[in-house]
């Protein structure tokens, strides 16, 4: 007997649905709960190799496997889902034939809701796309993710109405990947142009597969919730650890101050501080980050800066 008691212990939360995972779902939700922590524990360990001011792609993206880790955890403890009744029932379909309600796991989509503008992030700061431009990919993204949440919740045809509001805010999505994040990225050249070229083509194949996916699972309750725990977690393990190490491994050699990314390195900090007493004591001093015409107030860390650092 299999040592996986999480469905039988949370039986008791929660309504439970007419269909929902089994113990081989529950297991497999639970192995990629354990490569997304992994990956954390590897970024975060390529992260401390770096100085800090050229982290900022390895917090985002262990941020984005940390939280998928916890949602699948959630997920393989048959936790964060709720019944839903399908809209088609299929009593001569072996798999889904309980159907009647259906098993929907809406913490998917509170973990896709934090995680997919960040993987937009990492991708869109590589190109070094104007920010508002990234806001409005991201406004696009939380579209996609809170109409596709809907879409699960609702047991009418209607469903299919959120979906479509969800596939406009994709294809948006991927024609400012297309064109407009390409079109800066090869103005940068070298290895940011490389790099944005290649996780950008494998995250817009693999996304286009998650309304596929929706639409056998959530939406046309077609597949069994094991099939669509195995079609969802291979899309989530190329989707973030393998997008992941690719876009980390692009970036060794990129200076993200050359991305327009201007963070400020401890020894800067320094610099600055030096700088701001000395033009306080009427000692002048120029250049990016000092503090102009005593502005500071002569405590050390309390000086306003008038360089573009972030
Ligand atoms: C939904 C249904 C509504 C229509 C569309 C969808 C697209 C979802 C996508 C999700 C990507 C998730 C990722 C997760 C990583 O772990 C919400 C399924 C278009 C593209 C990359």
């Amino acid at each position: 007997m299999s040592g996986n008691h999480a469905l039988q212990t949370n039986s008791v939360v929660g309504r439970q649905p007419d269909l929902s995972i089994t113990t081989h779902g529950s297991d497999w939700y639970y192995t990629v709960c354990a490569v997304m922590g992994f990956a954390t524990i590897v970024f975060m360990a390529l992260a401390l190799r770096k100085p800090q001011s050229h982290r900022i792609f390895h917090y985002i993206t262990a941020g984005i496997t940390a939280i998928a880790c916890i949602a699948y955890f959630a997920m393989g403890s048959n936790l964060g889902q709720t019944p839903i009744q399908a809209e088609f029932v299929r009593p001569y379909n072996r798999q889904v034939a309980a159907a009647g309600t259906r098993e929907i796991f809406y913490v998917r989509y509170i973990d896709w809701a934090l995680t997919t503008p960040l993987l937009l992030l990492d991708l869109l700061l590589t190109a070094a796309l104007p920010w508002p431009t990234i806001l409005a990919v991201l406004l696009a993204d939380e579209i996609m993710i809170v109409t596709g949440l809907v879409g699960a919740l609702t047991q009418t045809r209607y469903k299919w109405g959120f979906w479509t509001f969800g596939m406009a805010a994709l294809f948006y999505i991927a024609y400012e990947l297309l064109f407009d994040a390409r079109k800066h990225a090869n103005a940068l050249g070298g290895d940011a142009k490389k790099i944005f070229n290649l996780c950008g083509v494998w995250l817009i194949f693999l996304w286009f597969l998650y309304p596929i996916a929706w639409g056998l699972s959530e939406g046309g309750n077609v597949i069994h919730p094991d099939s669509e725990s195995i079609f969802y977690g291979v899309l989530d393990i190329m989707a973030k650890p393998v997008f992941g190490a690719l876009l980390i491994w692009g970036h060794r050699n990129i200076d993200p101050a050359n991305l327009g990314l201007h963070i400020r390195q401890p020894a800067h900090t320094a610099e600055k501080y030096r700088n701001g007493r000395q033009a306080n004591n009427g000692v002048h001093s120029e250049g990016p980050g000092s503090n102009v015409g005593g502005t500071g107030s002569g405590v050390a860390g309390t000086g306003h800066s008038v360089g573009n650092n972030v």
